[in-house]
């Protein structure tokens, strides 16, 4: 039987890797020959997910070409292993934007808005029947956890807390109790070298014909990083000539004010205020209430350059 490879984004985090591996399980139960896989390391707080409920990290995978695979928590081609224009993907789950990715042949697509794919794969083993382990529960609930900031996210639906809370229930964990633990494992990113912190969780957007790259740490006191301002300002610069970008921003969420600082480094310095009606201050904005990348940060781009659909 065809092997088929379940795989997530680029610098997988816990969310991304725990679908894989729940999601590739999930299939084998149904008569698929489903690999979890990767592309790029596990960070520390995957690891710790990983070790703690008994779980190897899935395989790694550098390049697709030929392959059959599966998408999960992701759909850009810029976000994607190397190789994918190349292999045939089956099948998507996510629950991040339509970016743009084009098939030869007609494919299972679900995506819904939900906090994390951990949630709609809970959800799937639950409404199928299908045997649910304590520890694929655990890392499901794991999965939710971590996307959702312990479910206080504005990504945070009630689905992701109802799932949350049979996950719970079904693992014999205490949500808040997991949720601190991974927190602070989430800010030891804010641990390493500028260059480092930027590219922990970077994101890549095209829209049209501009692309965007987007660094994400969510942290305990993003102030100790605030301070390395012009170091972080610079390694940003860098990357986004490095990549060929025409903007690169750095997002520092404080995880239990959910505010946000946000550096750029832009072609045209309007694009940021234009964006977000805010005026960036020695390349920096304070934003409140401002967390989430995926709902607050893209969409007001994706409403500036337009989505380079053709219209033709
Ligand atoms: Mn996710």
């Amino acid at each position: 039987m065809r092997k088929v490879y379940v795989i997530g984004h680029k610098r997988p985090d816990v969310d991304s890797i725990v679908s894989a591996i729940a999601y590739a399980e999930y299939k084998r139960m149904r008569g698929w020959n489903a690999v979890a896989s990767r592309t790029g390391d596990v960070d520390p707080e995957t690891n710790y997910v990983l070790e703690r409920f008994g779980f190897e990290a899935p395989l790694l995978l550098n390049e697709a070409r030929g392959r059959a695979l599966i998408l999960v928590d992701h759909n850009e081609v810029a976000q994607a292993v190397e190789g994918l224009e190349e292999a045939e993907v089956l099948e998507i789950v996510d629950h991040h934007r339509l970016g743009g990715l084009v098939t030869a042949e007609p494919i299972f697509v679900h995506i819904e808005p939900t906090g994390s794919t951990s949630t709609i794969i809970a959800d799937w083993y639950l409404r199928g029947g299908i045997k649910l382990s304590e520890e694929i529960a655990a890392i499901l609930l794991c999965g939710i956890i971590s996307d959702t900031i312990v479910l206080r996210a504005p990504t945070c639906t009630e689905k992701d807390r109802c799932m949350a809370r049979r996950l719970a229930e079904l693992s014999g964990l205490d949500i808040e109790e997991l949720g601190k633990e991974m927190l602070e494992l989430k800010s030891l990113k804010g641990e390493r070298s500028p260059r480092e912190v930027i590219l922990s969780d970077f994101k890549e957007y095209t829209f049209g014909s501009v692309r965007v790259g987007i660094g994400h740490v969510e942290m305990l006191r993003p102030e100790k990083l605030v301070n390395m301002r012009s170091s972080l300002l610079t390694e940003l610069k860098h990357i986004k000539e490095e990549k060929g970008l025409s903007m690169a921003l750095l997002m520092l969420t404080d995880v239990l004010k959910l505010d946000s600082y946000v550096f750029c480094v832009a072609d045209d310095p309007s694009w940021f205020e234009r964006a977000y009606g805010v005026k960036l201050r020695g390349g920096m904005a304070y934003m409140r209430g401002v967390s989430s990348r995926k709902k607050q940060l893209v969409p007001p781009l994706a409403r500036l350059f337009g989505f380079g659909i053709s219209s033709s």
